[in-house]
């Protein structure tokens, strides 16, 4: 596994466990930025059997999301288990395994003016455990025009855990769909009273990445231009204290039959990329 260029220092890792999202600059470098842009290319030609996308209700613009994309793309896999992303996870984490949880795409064409949704991630997987982070990068500039990715910062220490919906609802295309969860709430309506919430947001320059917890509520703006992209790639790593949970709600293409509640994630599906 490679080791990460860019070093954590103790006051980045003290804002990602106080205010559950942070950004960091300068992270992932050209030629890595290169090999995303071919690889998302190719999923949009032919994507994996987890695409997911609509066209918005105004017929104008379109969503390309997948998942897993890591198992059927050699720069995919690249990107998650050789790019030194794992290693930037183990410095956060201080922990002495990282596994890959898995990755996800999101491009909002030029025009795509939906929203995503606030939600926060962990209900829609099937692992327990404090040590779940995001990497979210573009090789695309990422502002509040474009769909820049919005957090309510802190909202990872609620302990809230909200019933996962379908992104681009009421819009036409292929959706994921989530049982219901009986110990799950309903999605707090942040949109509707903004001023209520601690929201913080960042621009992104093409290298630069979103780093955000599992728990942490976040959403992001539609793509309101007519001209730019916005490719945005996620990887998601888990940590020490990570273990497979079997509850009902979570995606199901995450989920491995092979295992039960309390099992260790290890395995194909979620390779171990440090530690044993
Ligand atoms: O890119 C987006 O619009 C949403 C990303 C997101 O929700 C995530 O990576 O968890």
């Amino acid at each position: 596994m490679a080791k990460a260029s860019y070093q954590i220092s103790d006051g980045e890792r003290e804002t990602y466990n106080r205010d559950g999202a942070l950004v960091l600059r300068n992270v992932i470098d050209t030629s890595w930025l290169h090999r995303l842009s071919a690889a998302i290319e190719r999923d949009i030609a032919a994507p994996g059997p987890y695409f997911h996308g609509y066209v918005p209700e105004d017929g104008k613009g379109r969503f390309h999301g997948n998942l897993k994309i890591w198992q059927n793309d050699p720069d995919f896999r690249a990107l998650c288990l050789e790019s030194g992303l794992a290693d930037i996870a183990q410095q956060l984490f201080r922990s002495s395994k990282v596994n890959l949880l898995y990755d996800q795409l999101f491009v909002k064409e030029p025009g795509t003016v939906n929203r995503t949704r606030w939600h926060n991630d962990q209900p829609y997987w099937p692992v327990t455990g404090y040590q779940v982070v995001s990497f979210w990068f573009s090789p695309d500039p990422v502002n509040a025009e474009t769909g820049a990715l919005e957090f309510v910062r802190g909202s990872h220490k609620w302990d809230r855990w909200f019933q996962p919906e379908n992104f681009g609802a009421g819009a036409k295309g292929k959706q994921l769909g989530y049982d219901l969860n009986p110990d799950y709430e309903k999605m707090v309506d942040v949109e509707a009273d903004r001023d209520a919430y601690d929201i913080v947001t960042w621009d992104l320059e093409p290298g630069d990445m979103y780093v955000f917890h599992a728990l942490t509520v976040h959403g992001a703006g539609g793509n309101q231009r007519t001209d730019l992209r916005r490719r945005g790639y996620t990887v998601r790593y888990t940590g020490d204290d990570a273990a497979y949970d079997e509850r009902p709600g979570t995606s199901k293409p995450l989920h491995d039959l092979s295992k039960r509640t309390g099992d260790a994630m290890d395995g194909e599906n979620f390779p171990v990329i440090i530690g044993a």
